[in-house]
């Protein structure tokens, strides 16, 4: 229970940050904006930018600190949504029970949209810089690791192997690879940017790494076990529950969180929200 208002509250902190960054509606380009603050605002969980929050308060840092990073980590990952939708990758009609952004908007409107997102999202990463306790330095390091992270080597290329993979011919460490590039590697961002932010030594930015990275996989393989449970089963893209099995995917995803949370120990009881958010990924329901 006092977890659950844990997250509650963050959400609240962030759809509130959110619309105060985002531009108003009616501002030129408005039908840019409305779509941008469709997507935003559909009903998102802030997974994301929770994680970067929460790492920042393991070093001791307050939300304010942050937030506007968090904040271009959320907006990244809903250009991502968008794009990820559109006819010429998933081809989805519906993101969260809701019409998607093309369906919406229109194609060309959603492209710029989400363009719009990604493009905010590195502002306001900048943006940070107003914040005068946090080092101008590690700003500068946050965007290179932020154009990394999203980039051909991480989430783009595994978007590419998404879209293009014959699922038939997926080895279980292939599909493990893929889901490190294309899902976990931005839930490893906006852990890292928070250490980053608030000062982590190399061993304590290891540790956090090795935590993203098993929570990020799991996260997508919870992700699969819930696209089967919603009977999604046949989306010709490849999904870990329905190749290996539900009770594969069931204790892969637990093992990994197990691991994750081993990682932290270093932490010791300091690192308890960022071990309750590696269960509460496990038995999320949507
Ligand atoms: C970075 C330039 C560049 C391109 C991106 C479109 C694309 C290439 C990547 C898409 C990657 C993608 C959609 C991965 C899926 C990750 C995933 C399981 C998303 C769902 O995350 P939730 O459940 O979403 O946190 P909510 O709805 O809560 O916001």
């Amino acid at each position: 229970m006092k977890f659950k208002k844990y997250l509650e509250n963050k959400k609240n902190i962030i759809d509130k940050a959110l619309d105060e960054y985002l531009p108003p509606e009616e501002n030129t380009p408005s039908i840019v904006h409305k779509a941008m603050r469709y997507s935003v605002f559909g009903g998102g969980k802030r997974i994301r930018p929770i994680l970067t929050l929460a790492t920042a308060e393991l070093f001791g840092r307050d939300t304010e600190s942050v937030i506007k990073t968090a904040c271009g980590i959320e907006l990244i990952h809903t250009f991502s949504l968008i794009h990820d939708d559109l006819p010429s990758m998933d081809n989805d009609d519906f993101r969260r029970g809701k019409p998607s952004c093309h369906k919406v908007f229109g194609e060309a409107i959603a492209i710029l949209a989400g363009d719009a997102l990604l493009i905010s999202g590195f502002g306001l990463i900048i943006k940070n810089i107003e914040v005068k306790e946090i080092k101008k330095q590690s700003i500068l390091k946050v965007l290179k690791e932020t154009s990394f992270y999203i980039g051909t080597e991480n989430m783009l290329g595994g978007q590419v192997e998404d879209i293009t993979l014959n699922d038939e011919d997926i080895a279980k460490e292939y599909l493990i690879n893929l889901y490190m590039k294309k899902t976990a590697s931005l839930i490893c961002l906006s852990i890292r940017v928070g250490a980053i932010l608030s000062g982590a030594n190399q061993k304590q930015l290891k540790a956090l790494t090795k935590y993203g990275e098993n929570i990020g996989l799991a996260f997508q393989i919870v992700d699969d076990m819930l696209d089967i449970m919603k009977d999604q089963r046949d989306t010709g893209k490849p999904n870990y529950a329905n190749k290996f099995g539900m009770k594969e995917s069931k204790s892969e995803s637990e093992s990994l969180i197990k691991e994750a949370k081993d990682s932290l120990n270093i932490f010791n009881s300091n690192a308890e929200t960022l071990k309750s958010l590696a269960d509460y990924l496990l038995t999320r329901k949507k």
